[in-house]
């Protein structure tokens, strides 16, 4: 019996301290789980470890500068250092650098989206961040982002392209960390030997990479929860649909993560810049998706170009980029025509997300100080956009016999890929963006007999309301004195239209277009007068240095509303 009693109290004992031990060993992993990422002087084990079964740990507990995505207000007499440093930089380096290197961000995904289930078996993914002289505080914080919020087997490498950074220390500071915080060579640095530009620096990651798929980052981003499961499994349904997050903001001035922004609907202007499309543009879109829930997978005409995945093998089928392009610009919308034009398709996916810090301005050099901008996008109208490549030279007027390399490759190209012609793309792709000139009644200025004037929006941005000027007239050089008569009546620019009220004296406006009764205006040729269709007066001068420079007022025969179209012929 005393023997029996005693086994039970030494088996007791047993499971107690089991129990203990096992006790110590959670309490243990919870410590090492809230310094997540942080890798001065700890084991590789306990990295291996975190790599593994740390990628999402719970972020709401953190405290600090920054955390959960708030913003860091820098006062007192750091202000003015930390003032001086963002005008340099173009965001505020200096809270950058107070803000865990992993911090938390509120999870921004419409909340349907956290039902969503996706596929285990999804295609692995190699990041390809490219950076020149960024910050080390942005650019490890977009590495801790990827690594800690992406299941680990579909992560397969991290690529940071270093495109010939010139910052002192820069360098081996990265190395020191990388070694220090990650393990099996999930981050690996590539070092260009010359500047290159963001365009070859991802051409020369995406050579290296070995994943499925390739995903594409600025190195000032931060990857949201479940950011790359919904970007996987679109792409492991069709190897040649191109992915984006939806882009969230990190606000420049004080790194705050936000969802202003959030659009997913991209467009271009002529000019041919990235812009995200109008109001008027993003309703005649979405009619044509009936049915459509919000979180689903949404075609895109364009995207922004910071953040996009894609089959690796379908992005060197489809031609990489166009390595002749310099330094930055146009190359995401070069990819975005081309994908579309040449048998794939574009989308965003609303349950995916990541944060970007948009720059005022982009803080390096352009060596020789050469507009790169300008000469891509010459590149890219010339190789893909047919006769409408007219559209982008009438606003670049300058450009006209400018040099822009040798674009004979991509023009091989094209024919090789059998690429759908422009129109194509902008009947089926876009039909909701305006074409200045086509199937218009006129396109040209609008010229004041009295005075050889011509209506002018005088620089005003486009976006906004505001009266309608009058300038000199340039003979079809400036590019802000260019109208259509649409088919519909409009008197119209790439996305404004003049409009009027029924009072008589009011000012003649241009606000985006609506679509509405008081933007339409019929012109008589023989009487010389500019009609408001809707209130039946006329299009007037009125007094020189008036605020109000063009107004309508009930027809009369006074020379103060003569006027006359001059058809602009490139
Ligand atoms: C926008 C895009 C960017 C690209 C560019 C047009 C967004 C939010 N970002 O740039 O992805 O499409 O427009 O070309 O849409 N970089 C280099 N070498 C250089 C210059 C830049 O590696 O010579 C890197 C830079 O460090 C950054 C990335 O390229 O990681 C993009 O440059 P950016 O962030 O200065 O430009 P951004 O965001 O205005
Ligand atoms: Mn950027």
């Amino acid at each position: 019996m005393a023997l029996l009693r005693l086994l039970k109290r030494k088996y007791l004992n047993a499971k107690y301290i089991f129990l203990a031990i096992v006790i110590n060993f959670c309490i243990y992993f919870y410590l090492v789980d809230q310094q997540k990422g942080f890798g001065y002087g700890e084991d590789t084990l306990t990295f291996r470890w975190k790599r593994f079964h740390n990628y999402k740990a719970a972020e709401p507990f953190r405290t600090g500068p920054g955390e959960f995505g708030r913003p860091v207000k820098i006062q007192g007499h750091l202000e003015e250092e930390a003032n001086s440093l963002l005008k340099e930089e173009a965001f505020n380096i200096m809270a950058s650098d107070m803000i865990a290197l992993d911090r938390s961000i509120p999870d921004t995904r419409h909340h349907e989206c956290r039902n969503e289930v996706y596929p285990a078996d999804l295609p692995s993914a190699s990041v390809i961040i490219i950076f020149h002289n960024e910050a080390f505080s942005t650019l490890m914080r977009t590495v801790h982002s990827i690594v800690n919020r992406t299941p680990p087997p579909y992560l397969h490498e991290i690529i940071l392209v270093d495109d010939f950074s010139t910052r002192e220390g820069l360098g081996s500071k990265l190395d020191t960390y990388i070694a220090q915080t990650w393990v099996d060579n999930i981050v690996k640095v590539v070092r260009l030997f010359k500047r290159s530009g963001l365009i070859r620096a991802r051409i020369a990651g995406s050579k290296v990479a070995t994943g499925d798929v390739l995903i594409f980052f600025d190195a000032h981003c931060e990857a949201n929860t479940e950011w790359i499961e919904p970007l996987l499994t679109r792409i492991k349904q069709n190897r040649t649909t191109v992915v984006c997050p939806i882009v969230d903001g990190i606000v420049a001035e004080d790194m705050s993560y936000s969802t202003a922004g959030g659009y997913y609907l991209g467009a271009f202007n002529w000019a041919l810049f990235f812009v995200w499309m109008t109001l008027a543009e993003q309703k005649a879109f979405l009619t044509r998706f009936p049915g459509r829930r919000e979180i689903d997978p949404i075609s895109s005409p364009t995207m922004l170009g910071c953040l996009f995945a894609m089959d690796r093998r379908y992005f060197f089928e489809l031609g990489a980029y166009d390595p002749g392009m310099d330094i930055w610009g146009g190359e995401n919308i070069e990819l975005s025509f081309r994908t579309w034009m040449c048998g794939g398709r574009l989308e965003y996916i609303p349950c995916s997300r990541v944060g970007h810090i948009f720059r005022a301005k982009l803080p390096y050099t352009f060596p020789g100080k050469k507009d790169t901008y300008a000469i891509n996008s010459m590149r890219l109208a010339e190789v893909w956009m047919d006769k409408y490549k007219r559209n982008f030279y009438d606003l670049r007027k300058d450009l006209k016999g400018a040099e822009y390399g040798d674009i004979s490759e991509r023009v091989e190209l094209r024919e090789r890929l059998k690429c759908h012609d422009f129109k194509w793309y902008l009947r089926n792709v876009f039909p909701e963006k305006f074409v200045p000139g086509e199937n218009a009644k006129f396109y040209g200025m609008v010229r004041f007999l009295g005075g050889q004037e011509c209506l002018d929006t005088m620089q005003q941005d486009e976006a906004s309301v505001f009266n309608i000027g009058v300038y000199g007239c340039q003979g079809g050089l400036s590019p802000s004195q260019m109208f259509s008569l649409t088919d519909r009546d409009e008197l119209r620019r790439e996305k404004s239209c003049l409009f009027a009220s029924g009072i008589s004296g009011s000012p003649v406006k241009s606000r985006e277009c609506q679509g509405s009764q008081d933007e339409l205006w019929t012109y008589n040729k023989e009487e010389q007068l500019m009609k408001h269709t809707e209130t039946g007066h006329c299009m007037e001068r009125s007094q020189p240095d008036s605020e109000t420079p063009v107004i309508t007022n009930p027809c009369s025969q006074s020379e103060a509303q003569k006027w006359d179209l001059i058809e602009w012929l490139p």
